[in-house]
């Protein structure tokens, strides 16, 4: 891998054949937005991006298609995905685009009959067998994926049995066997950065209103996992557990030098369960204030549209408000109200 970008260390890999790995994000916007038209904002599908990182670093052959950012429509993704010759394709799921990844499940089915259909992502954690019931689909991920994937992928290689990896379900005789939960990461600082290189990263956008600040291009980053609050209608605790794990700050500042040295990003978007948890919560923050010094003189913009808790900051609209005026930021969205200085 001559790609500088994805500083991945690899590990030795002898006598191994290496999969040829199709990961996917299936159009969803059609589907969640309906006829809502104006949204501008498009992410990077992180969750595969970082599972493309660990399997490249485990020697695999690798390609990432975002549906949406490539306009892609279902019936185009086999195509897109032909040369590759796929041994085992991933999809990600969330609630709201369970319908598209079934059906874009069954195409690639009929597409791609020898390949393994692995599913992961909220929705497929949360109820597992929603998917697995589809015939198209052979294994579900539930919870964090990076090492479950390298795990599975090994013993589909070896055409082993599936029972020994933590964090499936799968199907076996026509039943559903969910094996023993996978711990959650205790070391992410550990993770490769997300392979955003393999995306058409200049397609992700944040907001118009955003844009027109400045022409580089935006991604999404997380400097944690997991969130220490309970709503009852939140994803979050379902996949990232109910403690927070903070990024080293080093490591989080220095994946925004490499964005904005190597991909021409000037807009980040925390993508954190919750970005906002109390300073006392948060025993990395005071390094992270620190940190933050070196990209001080950027012409970056750092935006936190959504995933931020507000009484830890405020405990009012009008709170809100008389902080955002005090503060260096350039705007505040309160709900469907845009708040701005000028
Ligand atoms: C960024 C974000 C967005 C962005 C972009 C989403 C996108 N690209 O699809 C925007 C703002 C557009 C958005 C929109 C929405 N979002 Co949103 N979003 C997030 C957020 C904050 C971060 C997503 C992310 O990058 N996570 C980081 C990665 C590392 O985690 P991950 O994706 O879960 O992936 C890990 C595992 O799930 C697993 N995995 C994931 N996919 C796969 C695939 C395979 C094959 C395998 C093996 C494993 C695997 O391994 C990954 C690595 O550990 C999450 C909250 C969160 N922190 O996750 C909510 C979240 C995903 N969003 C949610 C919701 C509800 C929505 C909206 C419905 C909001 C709305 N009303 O419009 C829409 C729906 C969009 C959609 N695609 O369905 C819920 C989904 C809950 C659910 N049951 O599915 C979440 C979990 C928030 C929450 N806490 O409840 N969202
Ligand atoms: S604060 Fe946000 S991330 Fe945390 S539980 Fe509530 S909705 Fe979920």
């Amino acid at each position: 891998m001559s790609n500088k970008y994805l500083d991945i260390k690899f590990i030795e890999n002898n006598n191994s054949v290496i999969m040829k790995i199709c990961l996917i994000n299936a159009p969803y916007r059609e589907e969640v937005y309906g006829d809502v038209k104006d949204v501008s904002l498009l992410d990077v599908p992180l969750g595969i991006c970082y599972l493309a990182s660990v399997l490249i670093q485990a020697g695999h052959e690798v390609s990432l298609t975002d549906a949406e950012a490539e306009r892609l429509k279902i019936a185009d993704i086999p195509k897109k995905i032909e040369k590759e010759n796929p041994d085992v394709i991933g999809l990600t799921c969330t609630t709201p685009m369970v319908s598209s990844v079934k059906k874009t499940a069954e195409t690639l089915r009929n597409a791609f009959p020898e390949a393994k259909i692995i599913v992961g992502g909220p929705h497929v954690t949360a109820v597992p067998e929603d998917l697995l019931s589809e015939k198209s689909v052979d294994v579900a991920v539930i919870g964090e994926g990076e090492h479950t994937i390298v795990e599975l992928v090994k013993l589909i290689e070896e055409n082993k049995s599936l029972k020994s990896c933590k964090g499936i379900a799968f199907k076996e005789d026509g039943k559903i066997i969910r094996t023993e939960p996978r711990p959650l990461i205790c070391d992410i600082d550990a993770l490769p950065f997300p392979a955003r290189h393999l995306l058409p990263y200049e397609k992700y956008k944040h907001s118009d209103l955003i844009e027109r600040k400045t022409k580089k291009n935006y991604a999404n980053i997380m400097s944690s996992r997991g969130c220490p609050y309970r709503c009852i209608f939140c994803g979050s605790r379902t996949t990232f557990g109910g403690v927070v794990r903070f990024r080293s700050p080093k490591l989080v500042v220095d994946e925004i030098e490499e964005c904005y040295n190597k991909l021409d990003v000037g807009i980040f978007g925390f993508s954190d369960d919750t970005l906002t948890v109390k300073k006392e919560q948060n025993p990395k923050y005071y390094q992270l204030i620190k940190e933050f010094e070196r990209v001080k003189g950027l012409p970056i913009i750092f935006n936190t549209s959504f995933n931020l808790r507000g009484e830890p900051i405020v405990r009012s609209p009008a709170d809100a408000i008389s902080t955002f005026m005090r503060s260096n930021m350039d705007y505040l969205i309160l709900g469907d109200y845009v708040v701005t200085k000028k």
